[in-house]
């Protein structure tokens, strides 16, 4: 059966770029008018609200770019969503005047099209802006929540704001160090934004050594002709998880080898606005090829069970409900290890980190990552309350110390990759890198593209798990599941990033996955 009918397969116009929960995002040439038109959609927003914008295309391709929204701090929720959709697509002329009081928080990564389209978008705003200049996108959810002009953060500068951050994490940090003793980590950049980001925490942490790689973020990040650092390509921490090979390393001063040397150093990769992150172990290779070099991946599903099982052990007196989000996507082996093995509860979501971020709010502490590495902790209003309580019995008063540290190293808007990675670090450090891996073998899995004329063709569940249109299409899948066996596990879904349906197989060994995706292939049509 061919679920996408001819009529469909033959549409060849591109419809324009539209806001959905990853936020805008397409080539930048094709971005103007809907960055322009998104500006003025936010004059309509309640002005009750902090509002933030971030232009980033985040992992994607550096010709791309893209605008993420703050609302309060915030990922839109879907009502606001829905608004600025439609505001976008309905535009008012003459525009409504911008009433707000609190100026939009603007920031950028250093995309070459970034600060162009910035000025388009407050074109569109036309009214009072903060400009953050570059930043991460956690950061810009965290500086816009606080642009209410009677916060008490309101009139500090850009720079005391910057300050603030990197005094918070190092402090947080170095709270939670069970035995403070020199560590070193070496941190793939992706030349994005990150080197800027971080480069002052590898001045102020005084147990840490930072080694930064692929630090081009300041210089353009693929800037046609006359750049040589290419924003997230061959790096980054969509590239490695990916590919799972190590990063390309960029800058002409570094001198790291991928070599039987740097047997078991510990890496981590982010993405271009610094909302992702992967952990990896480089593997022993006697080749100078850095094709050849292989890395053992500490993914998001991974980091979930670490995080999850350093939450339960600091908290064993406090009795908290923990629990884990994952999508679809996460290793059917990490699911299992967090049901058995750590006896909590995971719920599964749609893909977008908006979607995994509200349901881990259900309870008192909620882990969650995608596999792709964006992920955060969120803790429940009565968990922050428990934290301001004054305990007698010792053993309470050190949890919640440790806890209340956890909470201020964590960003409550959106996962922030450098709080992650100190957040990792400090887990890690009883149970060691080769203790994660130990947490369980993957299977094997697979996520691959499938182009149709039509991606919107496909609709999903709440979880994405399962296809409800076209109709018979999941009762094929099933069938091809049963078929394959081998614990054969097979979904696909309609991107939300590029013009495609994306198809994951799983199972317990190449072979079963590879029958499973062809199987899926010729059912897509
Ligand atoms: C965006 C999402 C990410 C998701 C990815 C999936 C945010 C901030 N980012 O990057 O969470 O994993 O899209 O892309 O929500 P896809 O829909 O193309 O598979
Ligand atoms: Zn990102």
């Amino acid at each position: 059966m061919n679920p996408f009918p001819p009529k469909y397969q033959s549409r060849t116009s591109k419809a324009a770029p539209i806001y959905n929960a990853s936020g805008l995002r397409a080539n930048a040439s094709e971005l103007p008018l809907a960055v322009y038109n998104l500006g003025m959609a936010l004059r309509s927003l309640p002005r009750s609200k902090s509002l933030g914008v971030m232009i980033t295309a985040s992992h994607n391709d550096w010709r791309d770019n893209g605008v993420k929204v703050a609302v309060d701090g915030h990922i839109p929720n879907a009502l606001d969503e829905k608004k600025i959709v439609s505001l976008m697509l309905d535009v008012q002329d003459p525009p409504p005047p911008n009433t707000h009081k609190a100026p939009l928080t603007v920031g950028v990564d250093n995309r070459y099209s970034s600060l162009y389209l910035c000025r388009i978008l407050c074109l569109g705003w036309g009214g009072s802006t903060r400009f953050i200049g570059l930043c991460s996108t956690p950061q810009l959810h965290l500086f816009s929540s606080q642009s209410y002009p009677n916060h008490k953060t309101f009139n500090l500068s850009i720079s005391d704001l910057r300050s603030h951050w990197t005094n918070n994490l190092t402090l947080a940090y170095e709270s939670l160090l069970h035995t403070p003793k020199r560590q070193t980590l070496h941190v793939d950049c992706s030349n994005g934004v990150a080197s800027i980001v971080i480069e002052p925490l590898v001045r102020s942490l005084n147990y840490l050594t930072l080694v930064l790689h692929n630090t081009g973020g300041g210089t353009g990040g693929g800037k046609e002709a006359d750049c040589n650092t290419i924003l997230n390509e061959k790096c980054g921490s969509e590239y490695v998880q990916k590919s799972k090979k190590p990063p390309k390393l960029y800058d002409s001063s570094d001198t790291y080898k991928f070599r039987e040397d740097s047997n078991n150093d510990i890496w981590c990769s982010v993405d271009g606005d610094v909302d992702r992150i992967v952990f990896y172990k480089v593997i022993s290779t006697a080749s100078p090829l850095i094709d050849d070099a292989s890395i053992k991946l500490f993914d998001g599903d991974r980091l979930t069970c670490l995080v999850v099982k350093y939450l339960k052990r600091v908290t064993v007196n406090l009795s908290l409900n923990i629990g884990a989000v994952q999508t679809g996507y996460a290793n059917g082996a990490s699911t299992r290890y967090l049901e058995d093995v750590l006896k909590v509860r995971v719920l599964c979501t749609k893909t977008g980190v908006k979607h995994l971020h509200e349901a881990a709010s259900k309870f008192d502490v909620g882990v969650y990552f995608e596999a792709n590495g964006h992920g955060s902790v969120v803790f429940s209003p009565y968990v922050l309350k428990l934290l301001t309580f004054d305990y007698k019995d010792e053993r309470l008063k050190a949890e919640v110390k440790i806890l209340k540290n956890i909470v201020k190293l964590c960003n409550e808007y959106v996962g922030c990759a450098v709080a992650d990675m100190l957040l990792c670090l400090v887990a890690v450090d009883e149970i060691g890198w080769d203790g994660v891996e130990e947490f369980y073998a993957d299977l094997v899995s697979s996520t691959t593209k499938f182009f149709v004329a039509d991606k919107n063709l496909v609709e999903c569940n709440g979880d994405e798990t399962k296809v409800l249109q076209p109709k018979g299409m999941q009762e094929e899948l099933d069938e091809a599941m049963r078929e394959v066996g081998g614990g054969g596990r097979c979904f696909v879904r309609k991107s939300n990033t590029e013009d495609c349906v994306r198809i994951y197989a799983e199972g317990e060994d190449d072979k079963v996955v590879r029958l499973l995706e062809d199987k899926v292939r010729v059912i897509l049509g």
